[in-house]
Formats: structure tokens, sequence, C-alpha cells
């Protein structure tokens, strides 16, 4: 089976951006690819980041993993800091990766808007570390949003580079991007991140996304009243309608909203209703989890440890190709 790799940074907890752009499609990938899915770690630490939070971060994604249904008897599911070959195989890449491919990645511009006190080298050389991700399991397909598609764009030239002064040691990865490309927050313009509190959370309580969608998920800014005709194209609760709610009832807030049928708040609380729908076996599986935190842990300490084999190999063939076998 060919092999996917993909991860989320621990950089706060889960929102439904993760969930409908990665995680949901991570889930279908499992019984047709050799999977494994990771926890990077070390990413989340290219901002300000409070050392006592860490842990409880990476257990509320594993947790959302396993509560999601990524399945530890079909996946790897792996902490990144726990592979140190990670962090190897990123210093090689990065004698091999010119300074000038790393500032034209987009997210580096953003993170340095977002962090002026703390544009650090770790920030412009994210995308390396990515790419010793994907490659240190030699995967070819990488499912991300869009948001990433520069970074794969960017692996597959590192990888490209790599073996042509070193010899083929890596494949090419592609990219796997699923109908939710980019999620806009709860303000209906930014993506929706961790870092720009915007989100919905994947561990809200019912009531808690009830309340955030209801007083603070922007629609249409053009309508003021509900006899006002609306544009759902323009509008983020439509948008979210797309990945929740079922066909007929997408076809009812798209009519209703453009010939002023209905207001915002009927159409809010059916999407209200869908996601908490949605969202529901989720809540139940990780509150198993939580009670059960030491299992998880079993899970994830299990997974570094394969995933780790598979590292091992991987860099015993890079240290062949460039001459390190003292
Ligand atoms: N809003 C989104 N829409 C679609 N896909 C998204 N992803 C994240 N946000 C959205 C996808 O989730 C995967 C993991 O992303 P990540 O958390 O490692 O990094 P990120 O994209 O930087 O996520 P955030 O929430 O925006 O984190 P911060 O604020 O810390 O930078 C990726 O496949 C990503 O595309």
């Amino acid at each position: 089976m060919k092999r996917v790799f993909s991860g989320i940074q621990p950089s706060g907890r889960l929102h439904i951006g993760n969930y409908l752009g990665a995680i949901k499609n991570w889930i279908s990938l499992q019984d047709k690819y050799d999977t494994i899915f990771g926890i990077v770690d070390y990413h989340a630490m290219t901002v300000k980041y409070n050392p006592e939070e860490m842990n409880n971060r990476v257990l509320n994604a594993a947790i959302n993993y396993l509560a999601a249904g990524i399945d530890p008897e079909k996946s790897i599911l792996m902490l990144q800091s726990g592979v140190k070959e990670h962090t190897e195989l990123a210093w090689i890449l990065n004698t091999i990766t010119p300074i000038s491919w790393l500032e034209r990645v987009p997210t580096f511009k953003d993170k340095i808007k977002q962090n002026p006190d703390n544009i650090n080298m770790a920030l412009m050389d994210y995308p390396v570390l990515m790419a010793a991700d994907i490659l240190l399991y030699k995967a070819e397909f990488v499912p991300v949003g869009e948001d990433q598609v520069p970074h794969i764009e960017l692996t597959r030239e590192i990888a490209r580079r790599f073996n042509s002064i070193f010899g083929n040691v890596f494949p090419e990865p592609k990219e796997i991007i699923g109908k939710a490309k980019r999620i806009l927050g709860l303000d209906g313009r930014e993506k929706m991140s961790k870092s720009l509190n915007n989100c919905i959370y994947l561990d809200e309580t019912a009531e808690e996304t009830e309340e955030k969608i209801l007083k603070k998920a922007v629609t249409d800014p053009q309508r003021k009243r509900k006899s006002d005709a609306g544009n759902p194209e323009v509008c983020n609760v439509f948008a979210w309608h797309t990945f929740f709610s079922t066909k007929d009832e997408i076809e009812y807030v798209n009519n209703g909203c453009r010939k002023a049928l209905i207001g915002c708040v009927v159409c809010k609380k059916m999407l209200i209703k869908n996601i908490n729908k949605e969202l529901e076996p989720l809540h139940e599986k990780q509150a198993y989890y939580q009670s059960h935190i030491d299992e998880v842990k079993e899970i994830l300490y299990e997974g570094t440890k394969k995933a780790g084999a598979i590292a091992k190999e991987t860099m015993q063939q890079v240290r062949e190709a460039i001459g390190f076998l003292y």
C-alpha cells in the first residue's frame, strides 16, 4: 500500500477547520493507504507558548484524532518529538534548501505579521521540518487544507534536489485536498485558526457552539434585516451549511435567504442543530478517551515506536547517501 502522512501542530485546541480540512479526510484514507498521522509538536514551538500547556494540547489532539475515527489498528498515531529523526533529517535538508525558497512561502509572511515580536529562525524553517516529517516516511500522499499546498510543493522541490545531489532516496509526495479547502472562522474573513480566536473548537459543548454561532458568526454583511434579500455566496454561515447540512436543507436556506423568506437566526439555528448532530458522537468518544487517558498515552507511545522504526530505516539510507557511514 502507498503511504500517507499528515499532521497537526498542537498550537491550541483543535477546531472544525482542522476537522473538515484534515481529520475527516484522513478517516477515509485509512482503508486504502498505509497511514501515519502525527502530532507535530516541534512545529508548535515556532510561536510563543506556555510549556505547562503543551502536554494537554498534545493529549487534546490525540483524543480528537481518536474520537473523530483514527483507528490505531489501521493507522499509526505518533508524536513528532518522540522520533528524533525528524529534526535530524530537517538539518540535513536545511543544507540543500536555498533561503530564497523559504522567503517566498506565503505562510512565512503571514506568521511574521502575526508574530512581529518573535520572528525566529524556526518560523522560516518550518517548511523544511515539514518536508522532513513527510520524507522520513517516504509518504507519497499528504492530505492537507489548501493553505499547506505551498509546503508540499516545497517538499517536492527539496526531495528532487536531494535525489539529484545524493541519489534517489525520496519519492515526490502529492497533496490530497478534500472538499473543505479553507474553512473561514466566525469572523467570516480569515481562515479558522487556533491562533486567531475565531474558532468553533471540537471540544466545545453544544451550548457553547450555539452561543458562538448565534452571537459571533458573521453572515452576509450587506443583509441588515430579514426583509433584505441576502447573498449566500458571501455568507460564511451558508458556507458552513454546505459541510454540515443535507442537500434539501442547503437548498431551503439558499432559496430562503435569496428571497428574504428566512432570516439569519433561522438559518443559524438550523446550522447549529446540524453541527451539534455531527459532533455528538465525537463528543461521546472524547468523554470516553478523557476518562481513559492512559489508553490514549499507550496508543501514542506504541504509534511513536512504530513510526520510529520506519524513520530509522530511512535515515540509514540517508546516511549512506550523504556519506556519513563512519
Ligand atoms: N481553516 C481551515 N480550513 C481548512 N483546513 C484547515 N487546516 C487548518 N485550518 C484549516 C488544516 O488542518 C491541518 C493541520 O493544520 P495545523 O493546525 O497543523 O496548522 P495550521 O493550518 O496553521 O492550523 P491553524 O489552526 O491555523 O494553527 P495556527 O493558528 O497555530 O497557525 C492542515 O492540513 C491544515 O491545512
